[in-house]
């Protein structure tokens, strides 16, 4: 092998997480909250519905996690701040890391606002000298901390940001990749979530060394040929997965909950009006068209229900659209009471230009 294919086969990448990331923002914003339990979710009354978005470390010590009931993070820690979400103000400031990231490289895969993956396998400088700039940037620039991870693949980048969190920087060589990985939940795996951990569970197998000892073939008896040989793969920390630069997305949806349940049929009808107009401008600005539509109700009792159609053609017509939702409506069972209500574009194409 020539040593050109041989160093490009070895690859530096780096995961990089910022911290508490929509508390971080208000922290800055508020300097009087700094160090005190903070919570951010819905509109910031723990009296109404809604969600944890996230906490800040002080408000986790007391188990308060990203998608806990606001009131039951209220029962929690009654003494904590409780803000509504500005979403607009955090991609701004998502915008402001991005920058930031592409001074390192193009070769960026960003996970939502505040995560990416950076593949500077090309780079002259070591990774973990380069992880440490990219941590000073962004606390010199944006006055925050991010948690950083560098590892051979994205897996274990990922892996290593987590390792040390808040304020973390952690490499993983490939050489200690067991040490590391052993001792670990497989829930700390890519792609491993509730259900595959509470399947695992149930095989005897909590953590990553656990994992290590089940052969192949089990693990696809269980989960399936492709699962099963990543979930094989992972426990050895073995990941070939390329940095993918952009994404280009499968639906475009959006879904709210009720303050109360509701048997409102026009109340449900006019929310789903706005989601039209809201999706067919997010279709519009990405050049998109959809072609099946799916309109989803949760009821009062969190059982939930979709109905979806798909048309002949793909549109961005809003007046199409919404023909749509209300002939999948009667589908659905409109005497009971209505908790959440949801809309959802798929099926998309590019829109010839
Ligand atoms: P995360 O990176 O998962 O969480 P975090 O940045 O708040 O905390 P840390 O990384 O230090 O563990 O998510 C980034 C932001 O995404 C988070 O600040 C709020 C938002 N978010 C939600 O709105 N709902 C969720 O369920 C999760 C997990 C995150
Ligand atoms: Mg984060």
């Amino acid at each position: 092998m020539s040593e050109r294919v041989a160093s490009s086969a070895k690859r530096q990448i780096i995961h990089v997480d910022m911290d508490a990331f929509f508390a971080a923002i208000e922290e800055q914003r508020h300097p009087e909250y700094k160090g005190k339990p903070l919570i951010i979710g819905g509109s910031g009354d723990p009296s109404k519905r809604g969600v944890v978005s996230t906490a800040s470390y002080a408000a986790r010590k007391y188990g308060i996690k990203s998608g806990m009931p606001l009131r039951t993070a209220y029962k929690r820690c009654p003494q904590a701040v409780f803000l509504p979400v500005d979403f607009k103000k955090y991609c701004e400031v998502s915008a402001q890391f991005m920058i930031i990231l592409r001074d390192f490289t193009s070769l960026i895969e960003s996970w939502g606002l505040d995560e990416a993956f950076l593949d500077i396998t090309a780079a002259s400088r070591k990774a973990v000298k380069i992880a440490w700039d990219l941590k000073q940037r962004i606390r010199a620039e944006m006055g925050l901390t991010a948690s950083v991870g560098v590892g051979p693949n994205k897996l274990l980048a990922k892996i290593a940001s987590d390792l040390n969190k808040p304020n973390g920087l952690m490499v993983i060589e490939e050489t200690e990749v067991e040490k590391v990985l052993a001792p670990l939940p497989v829930s700390k795996l890519l792609w491993v979530g509730k259900k595959t951990t509470a399947r695992l569970r149930e095989m005897g197998i909590n953590t990553i060394g656990d994992l290590l000892k089940v052969p192949l073939d089990t693990l696809k008896a269980r989960f399936g040929k492709a699962y099963g040989q990543m979930l094989y793969s992972f426990a050895r920390g073995m990941d070939e997965s390329p940095v993918v630069t952009y994404h280009e997305p499968k639906s475009f949806g959006r879904e709210t909950t009720f303050q109360v349940d509701t048997c409102d049929l026009n109340l449900v009808k006019r929310v789903l009006s706005g989601f039209v107009k809201y999706l067919v401008k997010e279709l519009r600005e990405g050049g998109y068209r959809g072609k099946t539509v799916t309109v989803k109700i949760r009821y009062s009792n969190f059982s939930t229900h979709t109905r979806a159609h798909s048309l002949p053609e793909s549109t961005d017509s809003p007046q199409i659209i919404y023909d749509e939702v209300l002939a999948l409506l009667p589908k659905f069972d409109l005497t009971r009471k209505i908790r959440l209500v949801g809309l959802r574009v798929s099926g998309l194409e590019k829109k010839a230009r």
